[in-house]
């Protein structure tokens, strides 16, 4: 049976604050601070923890090797040689943002019956640019069942940032669905990372049918307000749209097309009035995983700073008491991601597929994310700060406890990927 399976990347050894995306506020605002990745490892589990209570089926993506030697080899340098910005961009532990990991398509929506996942280039940011050869061997892995077809990433220029600019709303996780490409267009003020090209090229691949497939752009004030992923002020799950009023370049008209290829869609909209673009951001309001219960009703995960911000809070409180779709709010702390711009839903890849054809080392209960916990006390540095990450003895630890997970997970053929 098909089900959503969410797949967690697990915060590696090496999360640290560098600053390094452009118009991802948080990150360049926290950039020198000092970070704690053992904590940041335990908010993702206990986050994963929190979804299995609710009932919903949770899987996992591990951590990249870093720094990336590769990567610097064809850079012609090494660690110890490389600039401080090359040092930082092949250091950095961003692939645990699972969303931007790759782009499914359930098997309902595919011409061949399969579910289809893109790997990401993510192509605008350097430190984000060397992820896909990993995540391609990881996805090759957990996906190796003829139920999947994983595909190379689409070429630069053209820059894909996976599932975190793309939506479905489906009656049945087991339906077709209208699959939703949100694309940027470039000369603002901050990067647009998601092209539209790269979005097409997916849909093409994946087989979809062009009637039930829209590809939307984002509105400039969005992306210039620090929404650099449309994942920042909109998210979807079966009927349900839940998004910003300025979320969307042409909102009328993008809602009009939904409702014509989706009529039963439900359009849950924050005015600006009550929730600025900028609380929206600040928030992680939409940065939330819009879930469905076993029971069947709707909740949204958020950020403990989705509480925290009044203007949030109280639309929530008041949707919570009339009669919209959201019935649940469950707020989880991932302040340590969070302070790099990466919420829950940041934080997981949805994978929608029957759990019997996913590599099981790939999916987790209660048990194995203990084992990872006990892992990640014992092996994950407990802070690195701004001038720790030239010192060889932090490196030598970053190393040494991705490979004990590695070993403790049973996935040692990914330790040289
Ligand atoms: O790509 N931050 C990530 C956050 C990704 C959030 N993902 C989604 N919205 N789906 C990014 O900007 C910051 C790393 C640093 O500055 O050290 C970073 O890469």
């Amino acid at each position: 049976m098909l089900q959503e399976i969410n797949f967690d990347g697990i915060i590696g050894p090496s999360h640290n604050y560098a600053g390094l995306s452009p118009g991802n506020l948080a990150a360049t605002r926290n950039e020198g601070l000092t970070s704690q990745p053992r904590a940041a490892a335990l908010q993702g589990i206990a986050k994963m923890r929190a979804n299995l209570r609710l009932g919903l089926r949770q899987g996992i993506l591990l951590p990249h090797a870093r720094p990336d030697h590769r990567w610097l080899a064809s850079l012609a340098t090494g660690y110890d040689d490389a600039p401080g910005h090359l040092r930082a961009q092949a250091l950095s532990a961003s692939a645990m943002w699972a969303a931007n990991a790759a782009t499914i398509s359930p098997a309902p929506d595919s011409a061949d019956g399969r579910c289809h996942l893109t790997v990401a280039n993510l192509a605008t940011m350097p430190h984000r640019s060397h992820e896909w050869p990993e995540t391609l061997a990881q996805l090759r892995l957990a996906f190796a069942d003829p139920a999947f077809a994983v595909h190379a990433p689409v070429p630069a220029p053209f820059g894909d940032e996976g599932a975190a600019n793309h939506m479905r709303l489906t009656t049945a996780h087991d339906a077709p669905g209208v699959e939703i490409f949100v694309y940027g267009k470039p000369g603002g003020r901050f990067p647009a990372r998601q092209h539209p090209d790269a979005s097409a090229a997916i849909a093409r691949r994946h087989g979809l049918a062009p009637a039930r497939t829209l590809f939307v752009q984002q509105s400039d004030a969005a992306i210039a307000a620090g929404a650099f992923h449309n994942d920042v002020v909109a998210v979807a799950n079966g009927r349900v749209l839940f998004a910003h009023e300025q979320a969307f370049a042409d909102k009328l008209r993008f809602y009009a097309d939904l409702r014509a290829a989706f009529p039963e869609v439900e359009i849950v909209e924050v005015p600006a009035a009550q929730v600025s673009l900028e609380d929206a951001i600040a928030s992680y309001l939409f940065n939330a995983q819009l879930v469905t219960l076993p029971s069947g009703e709707t909740a949204l995960i958020v950020p403990e700073e989705a509480r925290e911000t009044p203007s949030v809070w109280a639309w929530l409180q008041a949707h919570l008491a009339g009669n919209g779709p959201i019935r649940r709010v469950e707020v989880v702390d991932v302040r340590e991601s969070m302070a790099n711009g990466g919420g829950p839903a940041c934080l997981r890849l949805r994978v929608v597929a029957d759990p019997a054809t996913i590599d099981p080392r790939f999916l987790v209960d209660a048990a194995r994310l203990d084992l990872i916990a006990r892992v990640v006390e014992t092996h994950w540095p407990e802070a690195i700060g701004a001038g720790d990450i030239a010192d060889p003895a932090l490196v030598r630890r970053i190393e040494s406890a991705r490979v004990a997970l590695l070993e403790a997970l049973g996935t040692v053929e990914l330790v040289d990927r």
